[in-house]
């Protein structure tokens, strides 16, 4: 289990932690029923219906089990309960860990009729695990309480959605479990079960996007202890998007798994295209990418001894799952090429449209290549570079329109900071092909300044980036967002390693500047504007919510009569001088940038695909679903 962190991210997999020897109960098929509450007070509830974590004495720890598996660094594994358990670094420190972590935990076991309670204070026991009553012996299972430690967590808002996108990401990988998760707080609750398992998880993943097969293709197998499920079908975009999981955990870097099965997939369709004639090799060589342009995929893989690599040991390591996966695959989906001739015609012609697509799209990169090679430097004329060429010290700010630029240019420090202006609203990469992202302007220039590549594997080299940080600098106004959205959906279809490895960041410009006797205040947001003027005892409002004591000048500051105080909304980045954008927004002493990271892949993709993509119908029902939580809308 990795808790990694002290933030967000790690708060909420203490809750995945105790979530998942659940789950590995339900594994080894002794439950089939889990669910998690917030409580009020922000405390979190897991209750199991599994045999319940054994409570007899402990052989060599002399004390209940109970009480080593809660207190003691991975004591679970001494416990086998012979299932896929994960294992290594990543998952499975067991949950000793969210014990440490707690301010107080409490467990509760029944089992063999009785039921077994200890409690704990930053992971200590209080007492010894004690009978507190009797039970019908056919009701066993665990109860989990547990209070995150705010001197630890730098925060402990728990957010339900987070954690439903788990859960239900769970329920779908594990089909015999229904998986509830309730909000106290506001009475929020969901319940997820999927007698389809990842099947239906790929329709669920395509909901808005159009699909020519009627189901998605499901093959499972299994060889040597591993076992394989695969779902996928062909939707009319033109990305891809492949989740793997092993034993559950999401291998956001995928691994052997995944090298298996793209093999498969290529080979397989390339050969049955051209036995059925429907490929002719005098014309286009196909690629592995024609064969997955516009596929959604969930492979998930239940391996007893998994090795995580990579950077964020999301990567699946062990080399025999390749040729399982390979094998598995490539039968099962040459006899349904066989039994659905029709389904199979289309997906191949399909692919032959992405192939000629592909070939345009070459030519287009050659084209910037050869224009590179031309140019001086190699670098976009706009691009106004740091001094220092050490990447990890640099920095580059993409920033909306040429007059913020400039700004920029004349403000930021020049030795580490990078500035490049962007004209206007970039494509929108959701509905185009490679082809056309790559004839973009200011997308060239991006791809140019970061000097690594595109594309998501093969075609991008991190060792080649320029600078260690991007950061998104766009106005505070609906245009402005508009065009973070474009850039964020950029970067995720065909960067996504900068997501990933936690370079990319968004600029938080101040939205208000606060005049007081000729000082200046900047606020961020409406609560810091109204604790500024609270602090200089300044009343803007009357009791009806009326600026009382003030008055709205005509470039429109709020003017409070006879204090000295005006109040400004910044509109756009380029109302500020240079020195104000320095001190505001980019002076790392002082400044804000907000990190982007991926908490679910799943989820991520659907924001995407439906802010962004063809179906105009998903996007507004997001749109009448969200827009009571919209704050400041400029018209
Ligand atoms: C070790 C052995 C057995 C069950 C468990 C652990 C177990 C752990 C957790 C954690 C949350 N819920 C759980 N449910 C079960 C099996 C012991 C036996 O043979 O009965």
């Amino acid at each position: 289990m990795y808790i990694g962190d002290v933030s967000s991210r790690g708060l909420h997999h203490l809750a995945y932690e105790v979530v998942d020897n659940s789950i590995d109960e339900a594994l080894a098929g002794y439950c089939d029923k889990i669910s998690l509450t917030i409580n009020k007070d922000g405390s979190i509830t897991v209750v199991d219906n599994g045999r319940g974590i054994p409570t007899g004495m402990h052989p060599t720890e002399k004390k209940s089990a109970l009480e080593v598996v809660m207190t003691v660094l991975n004591a679970g594994g001494k416990f086998d309960r012979n299932t896929y358990k994960v294992s290594g670094g990543l998952h499975g420190v067991g949950v000793s860990v969210v014990n440490a972590l707690s301010k107080w935990l409490k467990v509760e076991v029944r089992r063999e009729g009785k039921i077994f309670y200890q409690e704990y204070k930053a992971g200590v026991p209080t007492a010894p695990v004690k009978e507190i009553g009797k039970v019908d012996p056919k009701v066993t299972g665990t109860t989990t309480t547990f209070m995150p430690d705010d001197t630890i967590f730098s925060t402990t808002n728990i957010k339900f959605e987070i954690l439903e996108d788990r859960l239900r990401e769970l329920a779908y990988l594990n089909k015999e479990v229904t998986i509830i998760i309730k909000d106290e707080r506001n009475k929020k609750e969901n319940r997820f079960h999927f007698e389809g398992g990842i099947k239906e998880f790929v329709k669920y993943i395509d909901s808005s996007r159009k699909s020519f097969m009627k189901e998605p293709i499901f093959i499972k197998g299994e060889r040597d202890n591993t076992q394989v499920e695969v779902a996928f079908q062909y939707n009319e975009s033109y990305n891809d998007n492949i989740f793997t999981y092993v034993n559950d955990i999401n291998t956001h870097e995928g691994g052997t798994h995944l090298v298996g099965f793209k093999t498969a997939l290529t080979r397989t369709l390339n050969n049955y295209g051209s036995k059925a004639n429907i490929i002719k090799s005098d014309k286009i060589q196909l690629t592995g990418d024609d064969f997955r342009e516009g596929l959604t995929c969930v492979i998930s893989t239940k391996v007893p001894e998994p090795q995580f690599e990579g950077q964020t040991k999301t990567k699946l390591g062990n080399s025999e799952v390749k040729s399982i996966v390979e094998t598995i695959v490539g039968e099962q989906l040459q006899s349904y090429l066989e039994e659905n001739p029709s389904v199979a015609k289309k997906i191949i012609e399909k692919c032959l449209r992405a192939a000629e697509a592909r070939e345009a799209a070459r030519k287009a990169r050659e084209l910037i290549r050869r224009k590179n090679a031309l140019e001086f430097s190699g670098l976009p004329g706009k691009l106004a570079d740091c001094s220092i060429s050490d990447p990890e010290h640099c920095e580059i700010y993409l920033v909306e329109g040429d007059s913020a630029g400039g700004s920029a240019k004349q403000g930021r420090d020049r030795r580490f900071q990078a500035i490049l202006p962007l004209k206007g609203k970039i494509l929108n990469v959701e509905k185009a092909r490679m082809n056309k992202v790559l004839e973009n302007d200011e997308i060239k220039s991006i791809i140019t300044a970061l000097g690594a590549g595109i594309g998501n594997s093969d075609e991008f080299d991190e060792s080649k980036l320029r600078y260690g940080k991007v950061i998104l600098m766009c106005d505070a106004d609906v245009d402005g967002s508009h065009i973070r959205t474009l850039l964020l959906t950029f970067f995720y279809r065909h960067m996504k390693e900068i997501i990933e490895t936690g370079r990319l960041y968004i600029a938080q410009p101040p939205l208000y500047k606060i005049k007081i006797n000729r000082e200046e205040h900047y606020a961020y947001d409406e609560n810091e504007k109204d604790q500024i003027l609270k602090r200089f005892k300044i009343n803007t409002k009357s009791a009806n919510n009326e600026p009382s004591e003030t008055e709205v000048s005509e470039s429109g500051e709020i003017v409070v009569k006879g204090k000295g105080v005006s109040i400004s909304r910044f509109k756009g980045l380029g109302e500020m001088n240079p020195e104000q954008l320095w001190s505001t927004t980019m002076n790392p002493e002082t400044r804000t940038i907000l990190q982007v990271t991926i908490d679910s892949a799943v989820a991520a993709d659907k924001v995407f695909e439906t802010l962004m993509g063809e179906e105009v119908e998903p996007r507004r029902e997001f749109i009448e679903k969200n827009a009571k939580y919209v704050k400041n809308l400029d018209i």
